[in-house]
């Protein structure tokens, strides 16, 4: 008899975390992050096998259906990298139409998005607030507080990742640790 807790998955509503299974997990380490942080000399004097962020990936439908939705948790440990902020690769949805949810649960963030036109702005995450990243945005989080920051994300399963667009021109500005306050600084 179905008792309706198979597969049965929870979010622990203090920190983030899924619970149950199947989800799928992936870890970035300061070692994957070449190329996103503007000091690479300051990236390559630390411990590369420090974890940067955690990704866990609900996905009931295969990457790349039509109408299905995916649900993810992302954990962003403090720490800069010279004066930028610890952050996510970032990326376009590889299908521009698709938008995306993040939910703030726990620490204090930064979502910083960037249009088409290369015009970037951030909006404060933190526990309980809701960020709808319209289509045609590429989006990344940096975690600016002192504590592990944790957010909600759910996004289109057809949405898929473009990195390459931020691997080849990044964002037109980037988030910096300015006399203690993150500012966004345009990049010259
Ligand atoms: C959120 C979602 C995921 C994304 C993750 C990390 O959970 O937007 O799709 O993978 O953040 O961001 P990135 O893939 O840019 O490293
Ligand atoms: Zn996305």
């Amino acid at each position: 008899m179905d008792t309706g807790t198979k597969n049965k998955i929870t979010v622990d509503l203090s920190t983030g975390e899924l619970l149950g299974s199947p989800v799928q997990n992936t870890v970035r380490t300061l070692r994957d992050l070449q190329g996103i942080f503007r000091d690479e000399t300051a990236r390559l004097a630390m411990d590369l096998d420090q974890t940067v962020y955690s990704v866990q990936v609900l996905m009931p439908v295969p990457e790349g259906s039509r109408g299905g939705l995916f649900w993810g948790n992302t954990f962003i440990q403090p720490g800069t990298v010279g004066d930028e902020y610890f952050m996510t690769k970032g990326h376009f949805h590889a299908d521009r139409s698709r938008s995306e949810y993040y939910l703030g649960l726990a620490g204090k963030g930064a979502l910083i998005l960037m249009d088409e036109n290369r015009r970037t702005r951030f909006e404060i995450l933190e526990r309980g607030s809701l960020h709808y990243i319209p289509p045609h945005t590429a989006h990344r989080v940096a975690n600016i507080g002192a504590s592990v920051l944790s957010f909600l994300a759910c996004w289109p399963s057809d949405a898929g990742h473009d990195y390459q667009a931020i691997a080849a021109e990044g964002f037109s500005a980037r988030l910096r640790n300015v006399n203690g306050a993150p500012t966004l600084v345009e990049e010259a």
